[in-house]
């Protein structure tokens, strides 16, 4: 709440702002993005910019609406704040975040470096909008109903339609107050769960034929370079299928290698049955994230083994 003090004091000296959300963006980190867009222009009467390095999906436009997210910094601002980044690295900008301009952080990842010169880090929340439902909640702010509905899907997408183990309480009860300031949950759920291009349809269908369940209880899957060039998917339309995968009653984690076109491989863990910490297990290889949710990237190839390997580059 300190932390938040300096912010808002910040923001209020602030002429021009800008609002960074995370590479390979999801709808929490742009969901805060818009709903900060929404509140500060309205509320705070700033000068607002929306930033993102990398293009959104198709299913992520119902959230930024007639609002512009740009790939590039503009000129002439004078406060960042990011939102769902856990190290400055994901927002692309490491030189203009190392600039004099504070920088603000409001993240909700355990792994979060505390990079900004005000950081505002919960890794109880279970996401990004959740945080800023709380804070804005404790400011007596009235927003719109979009800007209700950009908070409501960040909250779906991070506690994956409240079937994650983050979903508390506090999580159902912002969900509801949400809903009664006007979210558009039949959209969120149309466009963050129930869109799937038939690209995606065969992409998954190949990891889900690769799973191997080994001797430890480890269920592994993997898509080649070359399996993900057949199906004509694109490399992000993997996301999700992990959840498919971590269903086994025998596995108490899971793990989907996939190569990049750049010659490395992502590796992505959940936790199942049981409580292994798969953060610092992708820690080891230079990743991060949750406790039961995680990732890492690794210079290399995969290789069939007895299962399969990462030849490091
Ligand atoms: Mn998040």
């Amino acid at each position: 709440m300190q932390e938040f003090k300096k912010a808002l004091e910040k923001i209020r000296d602030a002429n021009h702002i800008v609002l960074i959300s995370h590479r390979h963006p999801d709808a929490d980190t742009i969901g805060a993005n818009i709903f900060m867009h929404i509140v500060l222009e309205n509320n705070f009467h700033k000068k607002v910019t929306s930033v993102c390095a990398d293009p959104l999906p198709a299913t992520l436009l119902f959230i930024t609406d007639d609002f512009v997210i740009q790939s590039e910094m503009p000129k002439n601002y004078d406060c960042i704040i990011t939102v769902d980044c856990s190290t400055k690295e994901q927002t692309k900008f490491t030189n203009e975040m190392d600039s004099k301009i504070t920088v603000i952080n409001i993240d909700h990842h355990a792994t979060n470096t505390m990079y900004g010169d005000i950081n505002i880090v919960d890794p109880l929340a279970a996401s990004a909008t959740e945080m800023l439902y709380t804070i804005f909640e404790n400011l007596g702010i009235k927003y719109s109903r979009h800007a209700a509905t950009c908070l409501l899907a960040g909250i779906y997408n991070d506690t994956g339609s409240f079937m994650h183990s983050n979903t508390q309480k506090g999580t159902y009860i912002t969900a509801g107050e949400l809903q009664s300031k006007g979210a558009d949950i039949k959209t969120i759920v149309k466009n963050l769960f129930k869109t799937q291009s038939i690209e995606q349809l065969k992409l998954w269908g190949k990891v889900l034929s690769n799973a191997r369940l080994n001797g430890k209880g480890t269920l592994v899957s993997k898509i080649s370079a070359d399996e993900l060039d057949e199906t004509n998917a694109s490399p992000r339309e993997l996301a999700g299928v992990i959840n498919y995968l971590n269903c086994v009653p025998e596995s108490k984690m899971t793990m989907l290698l996939s190569e990049d076109l750049n010659g490395n491989v992502q590796g992505s863990m959940r936790s199942g049955n049981g409580d292994i910490d798969v953060s610092s297990l992708c820690e080891q290889f230079g990743g991060g994230g949750h406790k039961k949710a995680a990732g890492f990237t690794i210079p290399g190839k995969i290789v069939s083994q007895e299962f399969w390997r990462i030849n490091a580059a």
